[in-house]
């Protein structure tokens, strides 16, 4: 038998990874962006990029736009595009931290007049939403102080709620609102939704189609971040992930780069709390490529996420149990360690050959020749990046 049963096969089909539209333009950071060539010049070429990813590994059906870098004319047009490229257009990201008028904050500013535009903002995200035939909106909010006694901290909770509500009457009965959280940056002292306990209390107050939205790169270091995946899976609150990893701080590098072992841990308790291919919990990848190529970047992202699937799928759970109960520590922790250490690349790549796939998706990509045909084709304009 392969070390991968028909069940968890089963499970591994189904899967579904979101792809960010902003991973396929350049990006980097405050001291450089490389431009390479190719790069997608707007939406559309952003989603044919997407779609080599979905091409390759059938796992990443769907697509997320950020507002306003992803503004087209016409979104039934963006929808009707990626439907023929094979996939579909996903969450819609709103964005209140490139304005001027948003520098003391947006949903929670002090002046009625710039949370009516931010609400404003968000409101159009929604109606974006209806066009694109979108779930989700996700909310990440770059608001706070940078020095104590700068802000009113409890003023601007109070003003988050107020916002949030008018934001979540809007939402129509199939859609959702995610609250993402952050501990830092670009505010240094506090942050107003530093954390999921925070997240938590605002969606609680909301209702049940407001969720959280966790970001693995948003933790201090050292923070156990399965525990907050077990809890929030718990409370039933677990709307979203937004995948990626880090070294120092929110790096936006590869999921799985860093610390394949958390990563390991976190879906382990995905699948112990019932969020593995389930539809409240959306799998997102929120990821840049300051100095890699950007398609097959994404390829090895979703492959990460789809390899640390199948060894936390493949873990003894009846033996770690009886492990557990009888509080036998060591072969607890060796049985959990067992699944970690087991190498199922050959057998998934012989799992992908009989679906029709390829086996080494980040081969077949490289000599499809994508790469070179955008490089060719690709010319004039103006590259997308951070803002565009
Ligand atoms: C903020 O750091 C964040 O994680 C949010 O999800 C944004 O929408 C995304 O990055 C892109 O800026
Ligand atoms: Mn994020």
């Amino acid at each position: 038998m392969s070390i991968l049963p028909t069940d968890v096969l089963g499970q591994l089909e189904q899967q579904a990874i979101e792809l960010p539209s902003w991973a396929f333009g350049n990006s980097g950071t405050r001291f450089k962006v490389f431009a390479t060539p190719g790069t997608p010049r707007d939406p559309f070429e952003k989603i044919a990029d997407a779609a080599q990813v979905h091409r390759f590994t059938a796992l990443a059906p769907t697509v997320a736009l950020h507002i306003p870098w992803d503004k087209v004319d016409d979104y039934s047009a963006l929808r009707a595009h990626a439907e023929e490229h094979g996939v579909e257009l996903g969450t819609v990201n709103s964005n209140t931290f490139q304005d001027d008028d948003y520098k003391f904050g947006a949903l929670t500013h002090e002046d009625a007049a710039v949370r009516r535009k931010a609400i404003d903002h968000h409101l159009e995200c929604i109606d974006i939403m209806h066009a694109t035939g979108s779930r989700d909106l996700k909310i990440w909010l770059a608001e706070g102080s940078n020095y104590p006694g700068q802000a009113d901290l409890r003023g601007r909770q109070d003003r988050l709620h107020e916002s949030l509500q008018e934001i979540y009457a809007r939402l129509g009965d199939e859609q959702r609102l995610v609250l993402e959280y952050k501990f830092f940056e670009p505010a240094f002292y506090h942050t107003d939704v530093p954390d999921w306990g925070t997240s938590y209390a605002q969606v609680a107050a909301l209702g049940d189609k407001a969720m959280v939205c966790l970001d693995t790169g948003h933790h201090a270091p050292g923070t156990n971040i399965e525990f907050i995946v077990m809890q929030l899976l718990r409370l039933g609150k677990l709307g979203s992930f937004d995948f990626n990893s880090r070294f120092y701080a929110d790096d936006d590098l590869i999921v799985g780069a860093a610390d394949p072992y958390q990563l390991f841990r976190i879906l382990v308790e995905v699948i112990r709390g019932g969020g593995l291919n389930n539809p409240d919990v959306a799998f997102m990848l929120d990821q840049c490529h300051n100095v890699e190529d950007k398609v097959p970047g994404q390829i090895r992202s979703v492959l990460n996420v789809q390899e640390m699937t199948a060894r936390a799928l493949i873990v003894d759970i009846d033996a770690l149990r009886a492990a557990q109960v009888s509080g036998d520590v060591l072969e607890a922790n060796r049985i959990f360690m067992d699944a970690f250490y087991t190498d199922v690349r050959p057998a998934l790549g012989e799992w992908r050959e009989s679906r029709g796939l390829p086996a080494d998706p980040m081969a077949a990509f490289a000599a499809s020749g994508y790469l070179q045909q955008i490089a060719a084709d690709r010319v004039g304009g103006v590259q997308a990046s951070w803002g565009a």
